[in-house]
């Protein structure tokens, strides 16, 4: 097989293995889900419950904003996979790119709605570096330590993209730019800023939230935000 047939195999091989896993996690499949609105595009009710819209788009971190120029960007792919990579700039941006709009709903209470995004899907870049049978979850960390897992049903949805555009222009600093993680069906801390490295594991392993009290799914239609509520 050339390079180009085993990504494609790859890819195959990943939505077959989680196309019914994920039509059955709970921002597709929840029978009451909860929110108003008029549904978005997996049949939930556009805004989640406890949420309310924002035109602004506050800036959410550690403290600590890392400055990575496009030059001295590189991401790190490996962990259980065939074929680990190290991508840089150059090299992300050759691979196919996604446009999509999404919507974008923090913790803290507030939706972006309607976001255009460009970026590359997690799916392409899994497809990428192949994981293995044995890979289940991944953790996303970003340059500043920051880190934050998903199950491979949740990383693996066409949505879920590393963007390097928003709002047609170059992602800000402020939001993780150059490239930074979304995950439209989950709580925007699962999408990681400033994207350094993406870990495929075997088993479940909890971020920097998750460690903290957070929730480890993050349905934003289940009001599912932290682990003792
Ligand atoms: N690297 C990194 N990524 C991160 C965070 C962070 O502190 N560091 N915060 C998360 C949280 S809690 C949210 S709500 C979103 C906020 O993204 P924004 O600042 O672009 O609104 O990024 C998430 N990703
Ligand atoms: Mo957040």
């Amino acid at each position: 097989m050339t390079k180009q047939e085993k990504i494609i195999a790859a890819r195959m091989k990943l939505r077959a293995r989680f196309e019914e896993k994920m039509r059955n996690t709970p921002s597709v499949a929840d029978d009451q889900p909860q929110g108003s609105g008029p549904t978005n595009r997996h049949g939930m009710p556009k805004l989640p419950v406890g949420q309310f819209e924002t035109e602004k788009w506050p800036v959410l971190d550690l403290g600590y904003k890392p400055d990575i120029s496009p030059e001295r960007w590189r991401l790190y792919i490996d962990g259980e996979v065939e074929n680990p990579v190290t991508l840089k700039w150059g090299e992300f941006m050759e691979l196919p790119q996604t446009e999509d709009v999404s919507d974008f709903h923090c913790v803290t209470t507030w939706s972006r709605m309607d976001v255009p995004w460009v970026g590359v899907r997690m799916l392409d870049l899994a497809s990428l570096v192949q994981p293995k049978e044995t890979a289940t979850h991944v953790m996303f960390y970003g340059y500043d330590t920051y880190a934050t897992n998903l199950s491979l049903e949740e990383a693996l949805k066409p949505d879920v993209l590393v963007v390097h555009t928003a709002d047609g222009e170059p992602l800000a600093r402020d939001h993780g730019g150059p490239a930074r993680v979304i995950t439209p069906q989950l709580y925007a801390w699962k999408g990681a800023k400033w994207i350094k490295r993406i870990h495929f594991m075997a088993q479940d392993k909890l971020g920097f939230w998750e460690g903290r009290g957070y929730s480890n799914t993050a349905y934003p239609w289940r009001n599912d935000r932290y682990e003792d509520e």
